[in-house]
């Protein structure tokens, strides 16, 4: 069985994926959060903005998915050394522990402002719409040069929103199903073919502004389509910001912050962070 390193392994995607991938895969899950265990599996406490850490995880893993940092439109400062620095020690630790596969769960966020008319496939040049996006440019960019320069094999998924159901109209189109996460991230884990491949992170959704050919082409065949959520989803739409309405990219493309949609489990009790600041 395959050791799995998830980073960010305590948001709301690590959580989806370590509840998926449970029994498939050794896993190894990291967050700088406290991870409450949901399967056989080993927790980790790590900052990967610290290379010293990043390093301890990497070893002895057969893949990394790197879901760790700032998952959100914020300040410069977060995203700099949570979503850069941080993604870059994670690429080069993995290097240095001759760990060969990188799945990099990259965003929809890196070509947020294109316009929602427009169909576009893994081939496009970037367009990010926030701070957050430019973040996720950095790391497709990263991957490729770890994939041509060192031969590493490097699976971006410009990821949707994963979550149960759709939660709105821009979701319907980029909707995520945890179990379609679960086979994207499978064929990136086991493909024997990777170099750099970029692929989208949705759902067969009929509204999909992606022609994701490309995560087709490598075997994706998703079980779910959003649509079956669509009357329901569109019957409680409330009418948006109308700069926000035309782009791919939603409110990121006007917004300075954005909130997570999908709230991240709670980090529990004062009794729990104490006990860390003493192991300290
Ligand atoms: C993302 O990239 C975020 O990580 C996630 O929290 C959602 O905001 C998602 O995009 C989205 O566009 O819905």
């Amino acid at each position: 069985m395959k050791t799995i390193l998830i980073t960010g392994a305590a948001g709301d995607v690590g959580t989806h994926l370590r509840r998926e991938l449970a029994g498939k895969y050794r896993i190894r899950a990291s967050d700088l959060r406290s991870i409450r265990k949901i399967a056989e599996e080993t927790v980790v406490r790590a900052d990967i903005a610290k290379m010293a850490d990043a390093l301890r995880i990497t070893k002895g893993v057969d893949a990394v998915v790197h879901l760790g940092g700032y998952s959100v439109e914020g300040p410069w400062e977060g995203i700099l050394s949570a979503n850069l620095t941080g993604c870059y020690n994670v690429f080069e630790a993995a290097r240095r522990n001759g760990v060969k596969r990188i799945l990099f769960p990259t965003s929809n966020h890196a070509v947020g402002f294109y316009r929602r008319e427009q169909t576009i496939d893994h081939r496009v040049y970037p367009k990010p719409d926030s701070r957050y996006g430019v973040s996720k440019v950095f790391g497709e960019a990263l991957g490729s040069l770890y994939a041509d320069k060192y031969g590493m094999q490097v699976f971006c998924m410009r990821i949707g929103n994963v979550n149960p159901k759709p939660i709105d109209k821009r979701r319907l189109a980029i909707w995520f199903s945890p179990r379609d996460l679960a086979q994207l991230v499978t064929i990136g884990i086991e493909r024997p073919d990777i170099r750099f491949e970029i692929v989208y992170g949705i759902s067969g959704n009929k509204r999909a502004w992606y022609d994701n050919s490309n995560a087709y082409r490598l075997g994706y065949r998703p079980q779910d389509d959003s649509e079956i959520y669509a009357a329901e989803v569109l019957a409680r739409e409330k009418p948006g910001d109308p700069v926000a309405e035309q782009y791919q990219g939603g409110v990121f493309c006007v917004a300075e912050e954005v909130p997570n949609p999908a709230p991240l489990p709670r980090v529990k009790k004062r009794a729990s962070r104490r006990k860390a600041s003493r192991r300290r």
